[in-house]
């Protein structure tokens, strides 16, 4: 529905401080965010942009627990980590708060009790799993154990990575607390719940018929929770770390994370404005807006709407606009593995090229489906985008007029039918632009300012003023002036998505922010004749082969080097009876010969000299070793398993190789030499 509302708050989802924050991040939330932001702003709109860390949760003892420090150290260094990097791209909050602020302690455990007051909450108990060993209950991913579908071991509370399973913890078979060790026990506790179920009368028509203007992906999600039919969330953990439960007999109670961290919105906002928070958050003027990942949106449509309308006194988004996810590499980016870019990694390793990453990630935007950044793709973007496209052109025009008019903007004669055609051409671009970015398709909007300085590319290339400068001066002058025209609508259609590269520009145009305001794009009079120019420097640069090579190589290593920080013997297989060990008839064997089987990248065949009639073995090792490098080698193998046929040939048993962390397979071999033939027991 239109509505004019007279300010609009826009808030980017509050990252975990239990890591640093990487591309998919900047790609899902935090860019899209700020790229509507400064058009808002551009635009003279009253906004406010707010974000902060969210401190409290399980991922947070988690990592304190690995680290062996306390959570609020693990939430001290990221928070300082996280804003930084924000920082440093750029990404332009007006406020940067945290969850373990006093005042989001005092207006979380407020909102809390307003409710409990109301009667807003359910009251319910239940069994859940409890370590006596450690005098904790625990969450759900804190207890491991066989998945009851597919029956891998490690299987968690909440879900088996093996087979993708959701689980809840009492589902598991032989259920194992992660923090000692031990056999949990099932006790009972009480807790608080939002009863959704009640309150599904008002969401469904409040998304489904008001905001039929949302993003198809997040009304799918909304609709099939609506389908299923909304259940009582609890909204209370037995944990200590967090926001205490401010009633009664709570004692070792917090608000659940997801309670609390929304609400950070308002805290974060109460901070850097204790006297006009309010009307940020409860006029109905003001147009809310959260910037969200797709795995948060039914806490963000849903829960928290629930939440706000519960407690009475404030407004509700007005929309929500959810990405879907981005893979890296064409992998899923995965903090556990570290397979990620890291954002303060990128400004270390690429300083000044903040814009590059903001560039391809808009370009890349996972707006309706999930999309993938590959490094070949990003220096692909630099050099033929923004080196070839805008930074050529920028550099072109204001290069020509230092060289012929010592940087002073010529001034311009009568427009030929070139020139009009040209100059109509970016002023529908403008209004291309402006609904692009109300509808919060960035992708599409970022292109149309491309599109901008291919216009401005083409119109340089066609007149070729470098040759009329010979024959015809004057109208070199006119087509100067235009393109630098062009150059200065381009640090105005550029500044949401490019901030950086907008300054730069403002700065050889010699001209201040307060020129280039929005509502003067497409303006042919952003310069002044005889304005004088600063020197021009490059915008971009180009980015070689051998740089993202060894990005590429960097995280392939950095995988690695986690793999094996991680690495954990598997859990041991069950038991097996003595008489099937002995069944089992293992020998040592020499290599005679060894050669790689044509056709076959992991094959090589074993000629073995066994004692008896040697023999031919088939084994896929052929990645790890060099055939001539085992031979003469004493090797086990397994004898008496019965022949199989690999390409072709027959192969009479199986040579014993250890499987290392990262899948390198190493052969067993013997420590002293010993008969062909010998048996292994
Ligand atoms: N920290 C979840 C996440 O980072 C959560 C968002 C809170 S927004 C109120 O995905
Ligand atoms: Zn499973």
């Amino acid at each position: 529905m239109e509505k004019n509302f007279s300010r609009t708050l826009v808030t980017a989802a509050l990252p975990y401080a239990n890591g640093g924050v990487h591309i998919g991040h900047l790609a899902g939330v935090y860019v899209p965010a700020d790229i509507y932001v400064r058009y808002l702003r551009l635009k003279g709109r009253e906004v406010l942009f707010i974000c902060g860390s969210d401190e409290h949760g399980v991922p947070v003892t988690i990592r304190a627990r690995k680290e062996g420090c306390t959570p609020q150290e693990v939430v001290d260094r990221y928070h300082t980590l996280i804003r930084d990097s924000f920082a440093g791209f750029g990404i332009s909050f007006d406020a940067y708060g945290r969850t373990t602020s006093e005042t989001h302690r005092k207006l979380a455990s407020d909102f809390f009790r307003t409710l409990y007051d109301k009667g807003e909450f359910v009251e319910k108990e239940s069994e859940q799993y409890y370590d006596e060993e450690a005098k904790t209950f625990l969450a759900d991913r804190y207890i491991t154990g066989e998945c009851p579908h597919c029956h891998a071991e490690g299987a968690y509370g909440d879900q088996c990575e093996k087979c993708g399973t959701a689980l809840s913890p009492t589902e598991l078979i032989n259920p194992q607390s992660a923090v000692s060790g031990s056999t949990p026990v099932l006790r009972r506790t009480k807790h608080w719940y939002l009863p959704l179920d009640k309150h599904q009368q008002w969401l469904e028509p409040w998304i489904t018929e008001e905001h039929k203007e949302w993003r198809p992906n997040v009304m799918g999600q909304c609709k099939s929770w609506f389908d299923i039919g909304l259940q009582p969330r609890a909204v209370s953990r037995d944990l200590d770390w967090g926001i205490p439960v401010p009633v009664e007999g709570a004692e070792g109670k917090v608000l659940y994370v997801w309670f609390d961290a929304p609400i950070g919105y308002i805290s974060n906002t109460k901070e850097i404005l204790p006297d006009s928070w309010e009307t940020w958050w409860k006029s109905p003027d003001t147009r809310l807006i959260h910037f969200i990942g797709k795995d948060n949106i039914v806490f963000h449509c849903i829960v928290f709407p629930a939440m706000l309308k519960a407690e009475g006194s404030y407004i509700l988004p007005d929309n929500v606009p959810a990405n879907e996810f981005l893979n890296l590499e064409d992998k899923k980016i995965s903090t556990s593995r570290n397979w990620a870019v890291w954002l303060d990694e990128y400004l270390r390793d690429f300083p000044g090229k903040q814009d590059v990453l903001r560039y391809v990630l808009t370009a890349n935007a996972p707006e309706t489906k999930d999309n993938n950044f590959t490094w070949k793709d990003f220096q692909a973007r630099n050099n033929n985008e923004l080196v070839a496209v805008y930074g050529n052109f920028v550099n072109r025009a204001l290069q020509l007029t230092q060289k012929y008019y010592e940087g002073r903007v010529p001034a311009a004669g009568e427009y030929t039918a070139d020139d009009e055609a040209t100059l109509s051409e970016f002023v529908s671009i403008q209004q291309a632009l402006e609904e692009k970015l109300e509808n919060f398709h960035f992708r599409e909007a970022q292109k149309e300012a491309l599109n901008l300085a291919r216009i401005g590319n083409r119109y340089l290339a066609d007149s070729e003023p470098w040759k009329l400068i010979k024959t015809d001066p004057e109208r070199v002058k006119t087509i100067l002036n235009i393109s630098l025209q062009i150059v200065a609508n381009l640090a105005i259609a550029f500044e949401p998505f490019l901030p950086f590269s907008s300054e730069k520009l403002r700065q050889m145009l010699n001209v201040s922010k307060e020129d280039l305001k929005w509502d003067r794009l497409g303006s042919r009079q952003l310069l002044a004749e005889g304005h004088q120019l600063a020197k021009p420097e490059l915008l971009f640069e180009k980015i070689e082969d051998a740089v993202v090579e060894a990005q590429v190589q960097k995280l392939i290593d950095m995988e690695k080097a986690n793999a094996e920080a991680n690495y954990r013997a598997a859990d041991v297989k069950a038991d097996i009876a003595f008489d099937d060990f002995e069944k089992l008839d293992l020998r040592v064997g020499t290599v005679l010969a060894c050669e790689r089987v044509p056709k076959a990248d992991k094959l090589l065949k074993f000629s073995i000299a066994d004692g008896l009639n040697n023999r031919t073995i088939v084994s896929g090792i052929a990645q790890h070793y060099k055939p001539e490098d085992l031979v003469g080698k004493q090797v086990i193998f397994i004898a008496n398993l019965p022949p199989r046929k690999l390409r072709g040939i027959e192969s009479q048993g199986m040579i014993l190789s250890a499987v290392d962390f990262n899948g390198n397979l190493s052969v067993a071999t013997i420590d002293r030499e010993v008969k062909p033939g010998s048996q292994v027991q």
